[in-house]
């Protein structure tokens, strides 16, 4: 486990080695952040684990940060990638997780920062091109009253990989516990566009879905979906998840979202309402530049039994 540090620490890399990525570590503004020789960069924050920033090599911001976002952790964050878990919105009808807040404990929790891992430059590689950052959450960790309300042992290792055209994701959820649980599991990132209007995305074609705007009536996806109002979509794709769901705007690749053992994607834009009645979504036409495809296992819940463990993943590809 790292130290406690009050500057923000630049973790050693050694002498002579390729050029590594650079990797900052401040407790007291609970962050790290990330940067590769080629110019990538990540920013996460200890609350909730959090990205809240994943830019390319020109710099450019790839997720959608509210301007109102609490990063002080008094409230989960608006933007970047929330991670949600055991409880995918509320479930009163599920005793053991009813008591819990929208989107489970997860996401406003603090994390543990486990430390950095790089790749190992092969023989005549310029540098060492991505870089692995994990994090922890376990029940200990949590306070009381939350532990009372899911009182639980659990064990969650939240790993994030930054590489030169791409970010993976990865959460592995082990039950530490002598009794099963069951939980649900997403990634809730917040992609940034340069005009929702302009955007198509593919990849969900003949899958169903619940549309949560239109009272969880159960549809059938039939061409490539366009945002034109409030959009709250639970898909099922039919297609395998290493099956890219591609984000276009003007025609052109903007991102692709890869996922790995994680059956749902959930496609999510308040629109002007919803936005509006939000205190920490700003902008207030902030709707027009973000889009949320979010990769999880939500349609039903996993069930872990004692020292069972389940992993999910998500690979979110730039289109330059
Ligand atoms: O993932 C989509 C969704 O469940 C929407 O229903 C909407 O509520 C959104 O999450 C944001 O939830 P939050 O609790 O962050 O306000």
């Amino acid at each position: 486990m790292v130290g406690r540090a009050t500057r923000p620490t630049a973790l050693a890399s050694t002498p002579g080695l390729a050029p590594q990525p650079q990797v900052q570590f401040s407790d007291d503004n609970a962050r790290v952040s990330a940067v590769l020789p080629t110019g990538e960069s990540l920013e996460i924050l200890l609350y909730g684990a959090t990205v809240i920033s994943w830019k390319d090599k020109n710099g450019d911001e790839k997720l959608w940060l509210s301007d109102a976002a609490k990063l002080d952790g008094s409230k989960a964050v608006r933007g970047g990638i929330p991670l949600v878990f055991p409880v995918f919105g509320t479930a009163p009808d599920h005793a053991a997780t009813a008591q819990l807040p929208q989107h489970g404990f997860a996401r406003t929790s603090r994390w543990e920062f486990l430390g950095k891992s790089t790749s190992e430059s092969a023989p005549g590689q310029a540098a060492d091109l991505s870089v692995k950052l994990d994090f922890g959450l376990s029940s200990p960790s949590l306070d009381s009253e939350t532990q009372a309300k899911w009182p639980y042992a659990f064990n969650l290792i939240y790993s994030v990989t930054l590489s030169r055209e791409s970010l993976t994701t990865s959460l592995v959820v082990t039950n530490d516990d002598d009794k099963p649980f069951d939980c649900q599991v997403l990634l809730h990132t917040y992609l940034r566009v340069k005009d929702i209007t302009n955007v198509e995305i593919t990849g969900l074609s003949s899958a169903s879905y619940v549309d949560k705007v239109d009272g969880a009536k159960t549809k059938t996806q039939s061409s490539a979906l366009t945002i034109a109002g409030e959009t709250d979509r639970v898909y099922t794709p039919s297609t395998p998840p290493s099956d890219p769901v591609t984000v276009l705007e003007g025609g052109k690749t903007a991102f692709t979202v890869v996922r790995d053992n994680l059956s749902n994607v959930v496609v999510w834009n308040p629109w002007t309402d919803k936005a509006a009645g939000m205190a920490d979504f700003a902008p207030k036409d902030g709707f027009k530049n973000m889009l949320c495809v979010e990769p999880g296992a939500v349609g039903t819940w996993q069930t872990l039994e004692p020292g069972d463990a389940f992993e999910g993943a998500q690979t979110i590809g730039i289109g330059y």
